[in-house]
């Protein structure tokens, strides 16, 4: 049976990780994969992640299971956070993931359930160009369409509003589209305020399901601006998807920690989106596991726990915009960069310069000219600036 099955590629971001690591030059860079970086190049354990894993082990008294929604307490304190105040829960869901790619998989699972029920075309997926390499086949691998649209282009390092606004206008009632609320990745070029609030407006009139993609909250330019776009969108339309991601702003990755929220216009179609939601749980995952959204948790519930958090995730921020800062004033080429937010931004540079980066000057970023900026420290951007130049 086995023999039937065609190869595939591993993912071109975690193979970067093993090249790196085996990597003997010691001036060697990783703009890799999107982890927050430390000035030491650590990616270290939250502080307000260790007091809380303190505080669990003492304290938890039970692992029994849960449920397919997971951690009930850890979904309502993220609310605030990422909608500004407690949704009403009778046009709200929330339910704990495993991960932003296990809220993204529940939502694109969600949609083609519906969209077989309903027998019509629709419920095609909109991507704009680049994107997250992972969004495509977790979308087709649900069942769904998907559509693309150019959002960027990387060789003048511009996002194509206008390309993006007519794609909108042109989709059909009921096809989703999947944004990033903030820190694009891979092109860290976000949509301003206005441009926002046009999304919004066409995604209301047209009658689109917005699926947004929220995994860097914090690190762009604070907890509430980065959360803004995202608002705007999930006010105007009467359904809509939020998938959530806590493994960067809580550095948590390995521990898996996501959730899906379900906007329903009606209370009716609310309670069909929930059982729903909580049937393709089970059926994929059972319940999630336990452990990162019960810090989250610990955290949120205890205001010193949070402040701290929060001061933790400022500095972070701080750190990428400063290394930003002195990219961008440090070369013209550069310059965009100050405009970028969160850990990425995307270069013009070919996969045959990536090559010679890596080859020649221990330079480690993704095959697209994606570059993670927290790879770098203000002591080592001189290098980068200068092997940049060197390839160019
Ligand atoms: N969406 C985007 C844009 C991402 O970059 C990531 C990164 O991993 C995810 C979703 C998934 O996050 P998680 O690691 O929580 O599954
Ligand atoms: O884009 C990145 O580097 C992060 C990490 O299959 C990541 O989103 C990359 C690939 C992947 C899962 C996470």
């Amino acid at each position: 049976l086995f023999d039937a099955l065609a190869p595939q590629p591993a993912d071109t971001l975690l193979s970067l990780i093993a090249l790196h690591r085996d990597d003997p030059r010691p001036h060697k860079l990783d703009l890799g994969v999107g982890v927050y970086r430390d000035d030491s190049g650590a990616t270290p354990v939250m502080r307000a992640v260790k007091a809380a894993e303190a505080r669990l082990l003492e304290t938890q008294s039970s692992k029994s299971y849960l449920g397919p929604e997971g951690d009930i307490r850890y979904a309502e304190l993220l609310q605030p956070i990422v909608f500004g105040r407690a949704v009403p829960a009778d046009t709200f869901v929330g339910v704990q993931t495993p991960g932003g790619t296990g809220a993204l998989r529940l939502a694109a699972e969600l949609i083609n359930a519906a969209r077989k029920n309903a027998k019509g075309p629709g419920a095609k997926v909109w991507l704009g160009t680049p994107t997250w390499p992972n969004h495509a086949p977790i979308m087709t691998a649900a069942g769904l369409t998907v559509a693309t649209y150019r959002y960027y282009d990387q060789a003048t390092q511009t996002v194509l509003f206008d390309e993006m606004m007519a794609a909108l206008q042109g989709a059909a009632a009921g096809d989703v589209v999947l944004l990033h609320g903030c820190c694009h990745n891979p092109v860290g070029a976000d949509l301003d305020r206005s441009q926002w609030r046009a999304v919004a407006e066409v995604v209301a009139q047209r009658g689109l399901i917005p699926l947004i993609d929220l995994a860097y909250q914090g690190l762009g330019d604070g907890l509430e601006e980065d959360a803004a776009g995202a608002r705007l969108v999930l006010d105007a339309a009467p359904d809509a998807l939020l998938a959530y991601s806590c493994d960067k702003n809580f550095g948590l990755y390995r521990e898996r920690v996501g959730a899906l929220y379900a906007k329903g216009g009606t209370p009716a179609r609310t309670e069909l989106m929930r059982s729903n939601i909580l049937l393709l749980a089970r059926v994929n995952w059972s319940m999630p596991p336990d452990h990162g959204a019960a810090l989250v948790r610990v955290i949120l519930d205890d205001a010193a726990l949070t402040a701290d958090w929060r001061a933790e995730l400022d500095g972070m921020r701080s750190r990428i915009n400063r290394v930003r800062q002195a990219l961008a004033a440090g070369d013209p080429w550069l310059a965009p960069l100050g405009h970028h937010r969160g850990m990425f931004s995307l270069l013009p540079l070919s996969p045959d310069q990536v090559a010679t980066l890596r080859r020649e000057h221990a330079v480690y970023m993704v095959g697209s000219g994606r570059a993670n900026l927290a790879g770098l420290t203000l002591d080592t951007v001189p290098q980068f600036i200068d092997a940049v130049r060197a390839v160019r």
